[in-house]
């Protein structure tokens, strides 16, 4: 059985991530792919339980910042091992709301940890998997900022300050150009607009797929 194929979403708040994932496994399976979609943190029962110590302080105390990025990456290692590789193997394609990129660009570029100690970890965490393909929709930040407003009760990543949100959209854009399996795609403009743009990313991948 062919290997299915990893893709993640990744970008600001409000970028459209869950949108767009959702779309695209739409377009996926109406294509004839099996698709699993899943979320992180999240995803399996720990990495919910944990999500909602990382962004509502569930525990009663904020993190700090090292244990933020063990957190996240104790959510990685059981998505990882739980769902995403045992998914591969029976040949469907997962998506994730959210991977190692956002590690890199939030406990990296946002809190100011090194990204080599941060990808060593993220390595162990994965078993050194990384995606195929990673979508990075891109918006500028006063957009980021007016999709998310309004919406009901902060998390703890959306009541950071200005200059974090900066620097972490400012990572983001970095990893874009120094990475090959990220794409960058303009998620400011209309739903229809990106959905189309992220299927056109997506299509060397299916290409591969029909290869022999
Ligand atoms: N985090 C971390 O620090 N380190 C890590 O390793 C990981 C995560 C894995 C998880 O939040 C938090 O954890 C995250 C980083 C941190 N915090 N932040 N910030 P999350 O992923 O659950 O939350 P989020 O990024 O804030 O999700 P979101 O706000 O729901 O954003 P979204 O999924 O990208 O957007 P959406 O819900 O699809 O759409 C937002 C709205 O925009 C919606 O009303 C749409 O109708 C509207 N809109 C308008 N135009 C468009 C277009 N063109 N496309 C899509 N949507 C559009």
């Amino acid at each position: 059985m062919a290997r299915g194929r990893f893709i993640t979403l990744e970008g600001p708040e409000g970028a459209g991530k869950s949108t767009h994932l959702a779309l695209l496994a739409e377009r996926l399976r109406a294509a004839g792919l099996r698709v699993r979609t899943t979320r992180e943190p999240g995803g399996t029962r720990l990495g919910e339980a944990v999500r909602a110590i990382l962004q509502h302080d569930a525990a009663g105390e904020p993190p700090l910042p090292r244990a933020e990025l063990l957190l996240f990456l104790a959510c990685r290692a059981q998505l990882m091992d739980e769902v995403i590789r045992p998914a591969l193997r029976q040949g469907e394609w997962v998506l994730s709301d959210r991977f190692c990129d956002s590690t890199f660009a939030y406990q990296g570029y946002g809190r100011g940890m090194g990204l080599g100690a941060l990808r060593a970890l993220n390595a162990f965490a994965t078993e050194d998997s990384e995606p195929d393909l990673t979508l990075l929709l891109d918006i500028p930040e006063a957009e980021s900022r007016a999709r998310v407003s309004g919406r009901g009760a902060a998390d703890r990543f959306e009541r950071e300050r200005a200059d974090f949100h900066r620097r972490v959209a400012e990572g983001f854009r970095n990893l874009a150009r120094d990475t090959p399996r990220i794409r960058r795609i303009d998620s400011s403009g209309t739903p229809e607009a990106t959905a189309e743009a992220v299927w056109a990313a997506v299509q060397p991948l299916l290409q591969e797929g029909e290869r022999p």
